[in-house]
């Protein structure tokens, strides 16, 4: 075998495969890891390398060949989960991510809080030095062994493991992988001692069957339940139906746009969960937001029953509309959240009024009730057509670019291509990218951590190579400049994407809140720019992507010249590339209604 392939890609240039029966009998613990991470159809670990896992690195490269799973190597941690969370977003499945120990992990826990507010199934694999002390070497390995790594991320991972002895270890995927496929899914974590994994054990031992830990069939919920939740939603006048964390599957899609139309109720969608109804569809409520729009709250506070599909901030919505009194709209839920709510992070927000809760995943809430129904004419009978208006923005100079005009560049750069709009910035406005299909639009990142929107951009591009639909990222500065070097990896597996910086050169958001700040106490607003602005030096950031290998566009300041790069930067994507386009926009212009912007 040449001792320097290639790993670029997963075509046959890659890394020679050796035959997978060891006819000496050879075997080593980190054998076994690396099998059953083929077992659990993990197709591919991102990955920092670490000494702590040299072993399941061998066994990787020099046992699987590295394919199924195939590495990605990252340049930093957070990027290597945050591939997985992108990833995840797309396909619904998990893939691997691999981090040194203690030191690795330490630096992954933001990305693994992301994936866990999202609700998305990772498999973190980490490791530790030996467990045994008389196995470590001096100094590095005593540094790099931890009594109780899982500690470090308990709080935000839905189980996780360190395997005592070889044999424990297939136990310990199969149950990884079966509880973080599970809904409500989330990330969980193994970590494989490396005296395991260097442990030479002969023969292979017989090794269980993934197909055997498999995810639990979907339960229906009870039917008089489905029931009640039918008549309710049967007999209203102003149903709304709230659009949260629901399956991004056609078929689910479908019988959504179903019960909608059937009942006429009225959609209120959210930029967190990405793409869950047609924007452009009649029924299409005003954009709600972070903080619901007081358009939204209108609606929801006209609205006599109410039926949330898992919404994230259930209670909040409700609170916002109701302006914290009583609320007098019956309220359904069909969400299994609360089977991940903990003491730790109060991710699970306030707490709703609810008058029926189907337990269930919502989509399968949708399929209980959509049989029950009698199709009626309409629902809403005052309402007039076309609510969902698409958010105004105060109006800005013609020679500036504005996050409402760039996502007006993007749209007539785009033309009729299928796209992926991945991520979208923080100032982008509620409805200012039409959705018709499940993948337009992937939404957050869960937790609200800055620094993630690169590496989710590559891994959902990942998994979107091949599907025809272009990947876009439209991301902040801020977000881009922290992750800007998961770009090296979609650069060196040739995993083709647009990323476009909305550039504003600050740290925007947090302007605003000392905007807020300096008139609540009557200070100087003018400072509010003071440890927000990311200038003098301005960072160039297409340099920076040209210096990972990506082509880079900009900074595009003129509007005039907008398009015409954004076309440039698509077709190199098209060719097979990766491309960054720094676009400079105007802070400040952000559309009046359904912005991420926190309004208080
Ligand atoms: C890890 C992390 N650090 C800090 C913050 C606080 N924060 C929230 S939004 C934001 C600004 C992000 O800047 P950018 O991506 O450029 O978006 P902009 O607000 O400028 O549109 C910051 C610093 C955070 N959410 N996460
Ligand atoms: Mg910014």
């Amino acid at each position: 075998m040449g001792d320097r392939g290639s790993d670029a890609g997963q075509g046959p240039g890659a890394i020679e495969r050796p035959a997978l029966a060891n006819e000496t009998g050879d075997y080593w613990g980190s054998d076994v890891m690396a099998l059953m991470l083929r077992e659990i159809g993990l197709p591919y670990v991102a990955l920092n390398p670490g000494a702590s896992y040299r072993g399941l690195h061998d066994s990787l490269v020099n046992l699987l060949g590295n394919q199924a799973p195939q590495m990605l190597l990252c340049l930093y941690e957070e990027h290597a989960v945050a591939i997985a969370h992108g990833y995840a977003k797309v396909t619904g499945k998990p893939m691997g991510a691999i981090v040194h120990s203690n030191v690795g992990l330490m630096h992954a826990t933001m990305a693994v809080f992301n994936a866990w507010c999202d609700r998305v199934p990772v498999v973190l694999l980490g490791a530790t030095g030996p467990v045994a002390a008389d196995k470590r070497r001096p100094w590095i390995d005593w540094i790099h062994t931890a009594a109780d790594q899982g500690a470090l991320i308990r709080n935000y991972t839905k189980w996780d493991d360190q395997p005592a002895s070889v044999g424990a270890v297939p136990e310990s995927v199969l149950r990884a992988y079966k509880i973080a496929t599970t809904p409500p899914c989330g990330p969980v974590y193994v970590c494989f001692d490396a005296a395991l994994q260097e442990t030479r054990i002969g023969d292979l031992p017989p090794l269980p069957k993934a197909e055997r830990a498999r995810r639990p069939r979907s339960v229906a919920p009870d039917p008089e339940a489905a029931k009640e939740a039918a008549e309710l939603l049967q007999g209203a006048k102003t149903p709304v139906i709230l659009m949260g964390r629901v399956a991004r599957s056609e078929e689910a899609w479908e019988r959504r746009l179903k019960l909608v139309e059937a009942l006429g109720a009225i959609v209120l969608t959210d930029p967190k969960t990405g793409a869950t109804f047609p924007t452009a569809h009649r029924l299409q409520g005003p954009p709600a937001g972070n903080n619901p729009s007081p358009e939204a709250c209108a609606v929801l506070r006209a609205a006599d029953v109410v039926l949330s599909l898992d919404w994230v901030d259930l209670g909040g919505a409700l609170k916002t509309a109701w302006d914290g009194k009583e609320v007098a709209s019956k309220v359904i839920l069909a969400s299994l959240d609360h089977q991940l709510h903990n003491g730790w992070s109060m991710d699970y927000q306030g707490l709703p009024p609810i008058d029926l809760h189907l337990a269930v995943e919502p989509d399968v809430a949708v399929a209980a009730i959509l049989p029950l129904l009698k199709p009626r004419a309409s629902g809403w009978a005052e309402r007039k057509e076309a609510a969902a208006p698409v958010g105004s923005a105060p109006s800005a100079p013609p020679n500036v670019i504005t996050p409402v005009s760039l996502a007006a560049g993007l749209r007539d750069a785009v033309g009729s291509r299928q796209t992926c709009l991945i991520r979208t910035p923080l100032a982008w406005g509620g409805h200012a990218w039409e959705t018709a299909h499940p993948l337009d639009l992937l939404g957050g990142d869960g937790g609200g951590g800055i620094g993630g929107g690169p590496g989710m951009a590559v891994g959902a591009a990942l998994a979107l190579r091949g599907s025809g639909r272009l990947p876009i990222a439209v991301l902040g500065d801020g977000d881009t400049l922290m992750g800007v070097t998961a770009l090296w990896t979609a650069v060196h597996y040739r995993i083709p994407v647009l990323i476009v910086v909305a550039n504003n050169n600050s740290f925007f958001n947090d302007e605003l809140h000392q905007d807020r700040m300096a008139r609540q106490r009557n200070r100087p607003v003018g400072n509010r720019w003071i440890g927000q602005r990311i200038a003098d030096p301005e960072p160039d950031i297409a340099t920076l992507a040209r210096g990972q290998g990506a082509t880079g566009f900009g900074p595009v300041r003129d509007p005039g010249e907008l398009v015409r790069t954004l076309r440039s930067a698509i077709e190199t994507v098209e060719a097979g590339g990766v491309a960054l386009v720094d676009v400079r926009v105007e802070p400040g212009y952000a559309t009046s209604m359904g912005s991420h912007y926190s309004r208080r």
